[in-house]
């Protein structure tokens, strides 16, 4: 299958379950189904084809076109920087890239660490970091545990990835300041032939609809006629709300979408603003 697209994904770890839904979500099937025993697998309806790989490896199998595309974390492209085109933000495996020291150590931000010591598995990052602070810093490189080594006076300070922070708490560290924001991302070969670029285009409009429809949620709620300018004026909405009369006079039926994270400012308002019955329902796909 030459005319196929070729994606890589994590073979197992952090990401690889997010982009197997995210994919699948894309209406995505396959024969035996996806597990993690399998090295490669072709999708059935749609000229797709996986390859498991360790994420560190992703990035220069796209760049050198072993691969079309590939879904890796961030920090992981942009340690490798290799020539691939950051195409999209995945919305999953978020965290950070972070400086932190011991919590008792006089240290507040990055100017602290000139001249000191800062472990880390990410030191071409850090560098570019440093570099563009103007700092000086001994940077240590290490392949992990990356948080033990202020303990054992491997280092001064650590440069690390964090999500929930708990893993620096149980190692008596604090974070000082945020190097990058990551999270996964499809990466892209940078010069593809045409017949790819349509296939990933196809695939890339699919996993939009997947990703819109996953930060918002249909909302159905019923308004008093005399409040339903101020109803409606709260709902954002792809054009505007839809408005249906209720059986029962003076009323009115409200359809439309809202963000998740302004879901419960909505709420809130529209209570206040006379909308009862609310229903909030999620969304599987959205085209706009
Ligand atoms: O085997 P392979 O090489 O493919 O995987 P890996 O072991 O190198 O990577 P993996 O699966 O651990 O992570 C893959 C990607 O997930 C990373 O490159 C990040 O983009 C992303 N990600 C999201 C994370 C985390 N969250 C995360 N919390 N990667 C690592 N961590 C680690 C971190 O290094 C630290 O040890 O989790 C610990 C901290 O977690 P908290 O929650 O205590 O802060
Ligand atoms: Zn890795």
């Amino acid at each position: 299958m030459d005319s196929a697209l070729r994606i890589a994904l994590q073979k197992s770890g952090r990401l690889n379950e997010g982009a197997l839904y995210l994919f699948k979500e894309c209406g995505l099937e396959f024969q035996n189904g996806v597990g993690s025993r399998l090295l490669r697998c072709e999708a059935v309806n749609f000229p797709v084809e996986f390859l498991f790989l360790r994420d560190d490896d992703i990035p220069a199998y796209v760049q050198d076109g072993v691969v079309d595309a590939g879904v890796v974390g961030l920090n992981v492209v942009r340690e490798r920087a290799c020539r691939v085109e950051v195409a999209d933000e995945l919305g999953f495996g978020k965290c950070r890239l972070v400086l932190a020291v011991f919590k008792g150590a006089p240290y507040k931000c990055v100017r602290d660490l000139a001249g000191k010591r800062i472990a880390t598995s990410y030191p071409r990052i850090l560098k570019t970091y440093l570099d563009e602070k103007e700092i000086v810093a001994e940077i240590h490189q290490i392949s992990g545990s990356v948080e033990i080594a202020p303990g054992i006076g491997l280092a001064d300070a650590i440069c690390d990835i964090v999500s929930t922070g708990s893993t620096l708490v149980a190692n008596g560290l604090r974070e000082i300041e945020t190097v990058l924001h990551s999270q996964a991302v499809l990466v892209v070969q940078p010069h593809l032939p045409a017949s790819k670029q349509a296939l990933l285009a196809r695939l890339r409009f699919r996993m939009q609809a997947v990703r819109r429809a996953g930060h918002t949620k249909y909302i159905l709620l019923n308004a008093p006629n005399s409040r339903l300018g101020e109803i409606i004026g709260l709902l954002p909405a792809c054009k505007s709300p839809t408005v249906l009369p209720l059986a029962l006079e003076g009323w009115s039926s409200v359809h439309s979408v809202v963000e998740e994270d302004r879901f419960w400012e909505i709420i809130e308002k529209l209570k206040q603003a006379g909308a009862e019955g609310i229903l909030v329902v999620p969304i599987e796909k959205m085209v706009i």
